[in-house]
């Protein structure tokens, strides 16, 4: 028998949807869309109705470059729009100009994770034009890390910090809990209206 269960049947399903939402869209720039072995492993088990992972304990690292603890919950976002992370979740600006795509997520831990969890994260993302998926070579600033069902928030802005072309750098993001996450990023305004970037994303518990 496998396991009980780390991701339940609403879990495989966001991933489902995270995986069918990164792949559907057209060659984004430099961003590894992978999923690693585990998860196709809770995938392929929640498709035979057995939505249960089974795996060595501690961290587990995957092909994709990114590592879960062995007993992520991430009951607390049901029935919430957030998505579990992995490498090439995407987010479409306000606007619909801007396409962003998350390329790594390191959470200090510990122990350290290459996802996110409760604690000090440093995310990486790629910034793209919606239509020709060049790179954007614009300034992002992130707003303050909001839980929308909680109605709070971090204390302190992260910071956004641009490397090579589209590909920014957010440290100081400070998971105090477990749940529904929003990062919003703001972009230079389209016509005087606000443009923003938002990742809804789980941190488990
Ligand atoms: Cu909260």
């Amino acid at each position: 028998m496998p396991m009980p269960s780390r991701f339940d049947a609403w879990g495989a399903a966001q991933l489902c949807w995270a995986r069918t939402i990164a792949g559907g869209y057209g060659s984004p720039p430099r961003v590894p869309i992978s999923i690693g072995s585990v998860i196709l492993t809770c995938l392929v088990s929640a498709g035979a109705g057995l939505a249960g992972c089974s795996s060595d304990a501690g961290a587990v690292p995957t092909d994709g470059g990114m590592t879960v603890a062995h007993d992520a919950d991430f009951s607390k976002c049901a029935d919430t729009p957030a998505v579990i992370y992995m490498p090439g979740v995407m987010a479409t600006s306000s606007g619909g100009d801007y396409v962003a795509a998350l390329v790594s997520v390191h959470s200090d831990g510990p122990p350290a994770l290459e996802s996110p969890q409760i604690g000090l994260n440093t995310w990486v993302f790629t910034v793209s034009d919606a239509v020709t998926g060049a790179p954007a070579q614009i300034s992002v600033t992130s707003e303050r890390p909001w839980m929308p069902l909680h109605g709070h928030g971090q204390s302190t802005t992260p910071v956004v910090t641009p490397g090579d072309a589209g590909m920014y750098t957010v440290t100081g993001i400070d998971f105090f809990m477990a749940g529904y996450w929003q990062i919003k990023l703001d972009l230079p305004q389209m016509a005087g209206i606000d443009d923003k970037l938002t990742f809804d994303i789980c941190v488990p518990s």
